[in-house]
């Protein structure tokens, strides 16, 4: 490998300190339905399920290994999963990178031109910090930030 990008690319990942991917998040029109998918067909366990009024949505979780699935039920039609069902229907609708700092990698990924949707971190859903990365600048891919508040 050219030392100079081997030399970059540990800098980067130092920099943005992602770990793991947290969870993909899957929009589902009917959060019932689909959990009888995950559960019954699939065979995870889904340990959680959670409103996240201000998102105006509902959530369910399952693990898979370090990683979790996150489906997405609408509570209301102009929300960003309400929009995205109308438009696209049922789907993957982000992915989410477990990050050391969510601020000091919005800080990094700013710099480098990604556009932001939010500028600082806030409450998502299991109280996890997060902060949400524009699909226009991340080739089409819906990318949020997670950090455990303890860590
Ligand atoms: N993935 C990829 N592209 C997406 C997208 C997604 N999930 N959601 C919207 N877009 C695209 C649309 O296709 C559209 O593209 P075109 O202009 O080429 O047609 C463009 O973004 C604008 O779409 P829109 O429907 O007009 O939506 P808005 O601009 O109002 O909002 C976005 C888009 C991404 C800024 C908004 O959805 C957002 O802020 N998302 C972050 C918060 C979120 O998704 N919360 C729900 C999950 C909460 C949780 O996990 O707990």
């Amino acid at each position: 490998m050219n030392h100079n990008f081997e030399t970059l690319l540990i800098k980067n990942i130092t920099v943005m300190g992602i770990t793991h991917i947290e969870h993909i998040g899957i929009a589902v029109s009917n959060l019932e339905e689909a959990i009888a998918y995950y559960q019954d067909i699939l065979g995870l366990e889904c340990y959680a399920v959670e409103e996240v009024a201000d998102q105006k949505v509902k959530t369910a979780f399952f693990k898979v290994g370090q990683t979790k699935i996150e489906l997405l039920e609408s509570t209301h039609p102009d929300g960003a999963v309400g929009k995205f069902i109308e438009n696209k229907g049922p789907g993957v609708h982000h992915i989410a990178f477990a990050v050391d700092s969510v601020d000091e990698s919005l800080k990094n990924v700013e710099e480098k031109g990604v556009r932001l949707i939010d500028k600082t971190k806030r409450k998502g859903a299991e109280g996890l910090n997060i902060a949400f990365l524009h699909p226009k600048s991340t080739g089409g891919v819906l990318t949020e930030l997670c950090e455990h508040p303890n860590d």
